[in-house]
């Protein structure tokens, strides 16, 4: 008689890694404490409070700074595998340059590091979470050409310092959000409107000093640290709107994905080419005799092809594509679409809203977009640098989490089983409860509840938290969703 014994249908593969991150600006404080220098962010929202939703902002958030003892002590509750958290830079290098490191700074993440690798937790290092040091935003910041070896030299400074115990380095956070997105709006810090001008100066800078860290982790630190390192690139899902909105969808894409990845990933390098062509286009009609998007060198596609070790992706919504018409309203922040390509970006009914205006839920947008990268740039490693969900409830209960968190991981199940796609880790944002950027303390991420109210910052397990352990624990998604809330976990 053989007995089967179906196991392991909801298991996570063996080596998976679980973590959960969090980023400087958004829980350290302590913004000028000893020589640390502002940054766009400290300098963007003193000047301009009321464009907070609570008129609030990031001048002592979580206070991790003092209080990162007790975040390590929750990423050792949730059993986490690593910790992704990010290095202010006018922390480290308070002048923008690598020729002065401060003390404290440097002391602050060697302890932070040394006090996770104590517990078994990987520390998982982003090198920019936003935050570049205001004196090399007035020397044009992004826009500058400059800022790729500004931002190198920082890399190396970093990697010199901690490279011997962090194996996994994010260099940028998201670029889409601190360049298309910030350049178009002026919301997001530096406050800048230069809409197809700056944004794509920023873009591709970025891209070049992307490529130029990794180079340096590459040539000077791999051989002897063997670490990984790529960038982490938010993504929205696009679906298109009707069966002919699939072109325009297509071109989308390459526009919001593409241009922070291609040159990157794929095997030609460079501008998405259909993207190049249309602002080509474009800047010929508009009387210009260059294209606004800045070319690349033959040499800088070659130095940055390749430059990648891993597909770092932060999922959280989804939008459909049309082609704009006279006359649509305008869509949910901050996708409102590109007039550069005409397109209309807007997102289905059915698909439940969260807290914040951008956020509308369609878990299986991730499994299509694990597809599509697997699709487009090959069969390489990706890993889920965040993924989480928002609410206004600041409450402990919060199964409305746990729900997003089931659905979500159930969809990477199905993507690494299904479809072959080969996901390694996944990253729950975030932590703790923390700036929310534009939505301030409003909106809540946090698998732990934190009290602004209390000078001490305390905080609290969510029943997310709760669950999300129980997942880390048993390797798989055959958990029960019932869980209780304690104080304890
Ligand atoms: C990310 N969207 O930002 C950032 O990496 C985090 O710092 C941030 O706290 C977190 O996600 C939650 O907002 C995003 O419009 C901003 O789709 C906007 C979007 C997604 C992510």
């Amino acid at each position: 008689v053989s007995v089967y014994i179906v196991v392991g249908s909801r298991d996570f593969p063996p080596g998976f890694k679980f973590g959960a991150a969090t980023a400087a600006y958004q829980i350290e404080g302590a913004w000028n404490v000893s020589d640390k220098s502002p940054s766009v962010w400290d300098k963007h929202i003193h000047a301009h409070p009321e464009r907070v939703i609570d008129v609030s902002n990031g001048d002592i958030a979580c206070d991790s700074y003092n209080k990162w003892q007790r975040d390590v002590e929750i990423a050792r509750e949730l059993g986490l595998h690593f910790y992704r958290f990010s290095i202010a830079w006018s922390r480290l290098l308070p002048k923008g340059y690598a020729n002065y490191i401060s003390e404290a700074g440097k002391k602050y993440y060697n302890d932070l590091i040394d006090a996770l690798l104590e517990k078994g937790i990987e520390p998982l290092v982003t090198l920019y979470h936003w935050d570049l040091p205001q004196s090399l935003q007035d020397l044009g910041g992004w826009t500058n050409p400059l800022v790729s070896d500004w931002f190198a030299d920082y890399a190396r400074v970093a990697f010199s310092l901690y490279g011997d115990r962090v194996k996994t380095w994010i260099t940028l956070n998201e670029p889409v959000m601190y360049c298309d997105i910030a350049y178009n709006t002026a919301v997001l810090a530096p406050g800048i409107y230069s809409p197809g001008r700056g944004s794509f100066l920023c873009n591709k800078h970025s891209i070049i000093a992307h490529a130029k860290a990794w180079r340096i982790y590459d040539e000077e630190f791999r051989p002897k640290y063997n670490g990984k390192i790529s960038l982490a690139n938010q993504i929205a899902w696009l679906e298109p709107a009707t069966e002919e909105d699939i072109e325009i969808t297509d071109i989308t894409r390459q526009f919001l994905i593409g241009m922070y990845s291609h040159p990157i990933f794929s095997k030609e390098g460079g501008w998405p080419p259909v993207i190049e062509k249309i602002i080509a286009e474009k800047s010929k009609k508009e009387g210009l005799n260059h294209s606004r998007l800045p070319p690349f060198t033959q040499e800088e596609i070659e130095l940055v092809r390749g430059t990648y070790d891993f597909f770092g992706f932060n999922y959280y919504t989804s939008r459909t594509v049309a082609t704009a018409k006279e006359g649509d309203k305008i869509g949910p922040w901050p996708y409102t679409g590109s007039s550069d390509i005409g397109v209309h970006l807007t997102v289905k009914p059915e698909w439940k809203s969260a807290a914040t205006k951008w956020f509308f839920i369609y878990p299986e947008g991730l499994r299509k977009q694990l597809s599509w990268l697997k699709k487009v740039y090959g069969d390489i490693e990706i890993f889920i640098t965040e993924n989480g969900f928002a609410s206004y409830d600041s409450g402990l209960d919060d199964q409305d989490r746990i729900q997003y968190y089931k659905d979500h991981l159930e969809q990477v199940l199905l993507s690494i089983k299904e479809d072959g796609v080969k996901v390694t880790g996944y990253t729950a944002w975030t932590l703790i409860d923390n700036f929310e950027w534009m939505d301030g303390y409003k909106s809540k991420f946090g698998l732990y509840q934190v009290d602004f109210e209390d000078p001490e910052r305390k905080r609290t397990p969510r029943a997310s938290a709760h669950y999300y352990a129980s997942i880390i624990k048993s390797h798989s998604l055959d958990v029960d969703v019932n869980v209780k809330i304690s104080d304890e976990l």
